[in-house]
């Protein structure tokens, strides 16, 4: 596609005048063919011609930012969205509290601004990178369809940060701009930033724990950023809020259509011990025992997303009033926190302890133990759908501690009840906490495509609901022969 021929007053729904600012405008002229050279070199491989029945945001009220209908991918229609602007909105926490938002950045906090946006866009193409494969291996066309409404509105919150970069950080924005188009997951030379998007997702078990786990970190993240002063950042985030709910919504009820398949698998061939194992996979469906070992694997690796129990990084973020807490502006205290201190668990003399430190460095615990909390609400509803089949087994969180590789634990080793054992029990045990190569190869094996509208491969029950209440029958996906 030549440069002349993209329209972007009315290819790039956007509600930030795009039409009347040339500069960015001509900025994203510049990057779009690399945007798109990358999508179809690392979007969904095998379906860039597919219609896909997607949900394409064109402006942000209610009436306009679900619109439904079908699209090729590279066609769809990557906007820039950011939530209204509120009236005299102030700043809600650190140094600046209660002065009025930026709509500029501050020249002494570009630098650190900058990182987080550029972070956060990192993960978002990362995320597209690591789920190219799955398309060929969809349990249906429910599940591909909302495989592929993942993945172009991770490319839109890739295109939000972008925007920012071009709009507010000049030169060298445009050039962070195209090193994220440059970066790859699991690439050796140049791999994306955080751990968690360097890793596979090699079946679809791994996509819905991904999506519950990796992108809950995302909306915690969001959330905090949602409350920064510079209130562009602050609005991009509002909005990418609203279409994170889905992402997890995929997530949460691809695991629970899963356990439900298992029990009901389980009930119908009297097996009544979850850890009759091999008896279960003979059924084709995932038996309880490997769920577990998946969900500890990506619980651990999105705790290592919020970095450092104790962050300088954090605390200056926070000082700076770029970064805030989850639900900032519901918390009942000076929103300086100068004096305040926040409980960490810390390795003190062999024991894991909670020991007081600083609330502002302490920052990153915080937000990661408001993310526990909201990851056991989840797994307790999973649990009803176990309890409701009558099988006896409950799904549980691991302990912080256990299988991690950032802070205060990446150098020791713990059960997931959280005991401290030395590398030669970690050994002979960690195929019984974390999925083996046998585990993963079991699961694999099970990823036989199902493309037939209104079915579903045998180790997933169907949705309650259809998306955008269509029928059972509906073909989400209709795949170019
Ligand atoms: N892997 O002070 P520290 C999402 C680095 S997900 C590799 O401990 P800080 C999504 C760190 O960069 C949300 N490196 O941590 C989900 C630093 O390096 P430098 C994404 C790591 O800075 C699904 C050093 O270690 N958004 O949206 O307080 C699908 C010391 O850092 C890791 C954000 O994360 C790691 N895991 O906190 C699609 C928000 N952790 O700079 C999308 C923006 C730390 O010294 N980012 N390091 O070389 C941040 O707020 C913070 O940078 C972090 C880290 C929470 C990531």
């Amino acid at each position: 596609m030549s440069l002349i021929e993209v329209d972007y007053s009315t290819k790039i729904p956007n509600n930030v005048g795009l039409t009347e600012d040339r500069r960015i405008l001509r900025a994203l002229e510049g990057w779009h063919p690399g945007y798109l050279n990358w999508w179809r070199d690392m979007g969904p491989e095998g379906f860039q011609e597919a219609m896909v029945y997607l949900r394409t945001a064109v402006s942000v009220d209610a009436k306009g930012w679900a619109k439904f209908d079908y699209v090729r991918m590279p066609e769809y229609r990557w906007g820039i969205l950011l939530a209204a602007q509120e009236e005299d909105r102030k700043i809600p926490f650190g140094r600046h509290f209660g002065e009025p938002v930026w709509q500029d950045v501050p020249g002494e906090y570009r630098a650190m601004l900058r990182r987080l946006i550029v972070i956060q866009g990192d993960t978002e193409p990362a995320s597209v990178e690591q789920q190219r494969h799955l398309g060929k291996t969809a349990p249906s066309l429910y599940d591909m369809r909302n495989l592929f409404q993942v993945n172009v509105e991770e490319g839109r919150h890739l295109w939000a940060m972008v925007y920012l970069l071009h709009k507010y950080f000049g030169r060298d924005g445009r050039e962070e701009a195209e090193e994220l188009l440059r970066r790859r997951s699991g690439s050796a030379d140049a791999p994306r930033m955080l751990g968690a998007f360097n890793e596979q997702t090699p079946d679809w078990l791994s996509f819905f724990m991904f999506t519950f786990f990796t992108d809950r970190d995302g909306k915690m993240q969001l959330e905090s950023l949602a409350q920064s002063g510079f209130d562009p950042l602050s609005r991009t985030c509002r909005f990418m809020l609203t279409e994170e709910a889905h992402h997890m919504f995929v997530g949460e009820t691809g695991v629970g259509r899963t356990i439900q398949r298992t029990c009901e698998a389980m009930r119908t061939a009297g097996i009544e011990d979850p850890a009759d194992i091999a008896r279960v996979r003979a059924l084709s469906a995932i038996d309880l025992p490997t769920l577990q070992k998946k969900l500890n694997l990506h619980y651990t690796l999105s705790l290592d997303l919020f970095g450092s129990e104790v962050s300088t990084n954090a605390a200056n973020a926070f000082n700076a009033s770029l970064k805030g807490r989850h639900r900032e502006t519901k918390i009942d205290d000076d929103h300086r926190l100068e004096n305040a201190t926040y409980p960490v668990l810390k390795l003190v003399d062999g024991e894991i302890r909670r020991v007081d430190e600083p609330a502002l460095t302490a920052l990153n615990m915080r937000l990661r133990d408001d993310y526990s909390a909201d990851c056991a609400k989840g797994i307790e509803r999973w649990n009803k759908i176990i309890a409701r089949n009558g099988v006896a087994f409950r799904l549980e969180l691991p302990h912080v501690a256990f299988h991690r590789e950032i802070g205060e634990f990446r150098d020791v080793h713990t059960t997931p009840a959280g005991e401290l054992i030395d590398a030669a029990a970690w050994a002979r045990q960690k195929d019984a906490w974390l999925p083996s190569q046998a585990d993963g190869d079991f699961i694999v094996e099970l990823m036989k495509p199902m493309q037939e509208p209104g079915h579903f491969a045998g180790w997933i029950a169907p949705p309650k609901v259809g998306i955008d209440n269509k029928p059972g029958e509906f073909e989400y996906v209709m795949i170019a022969e």
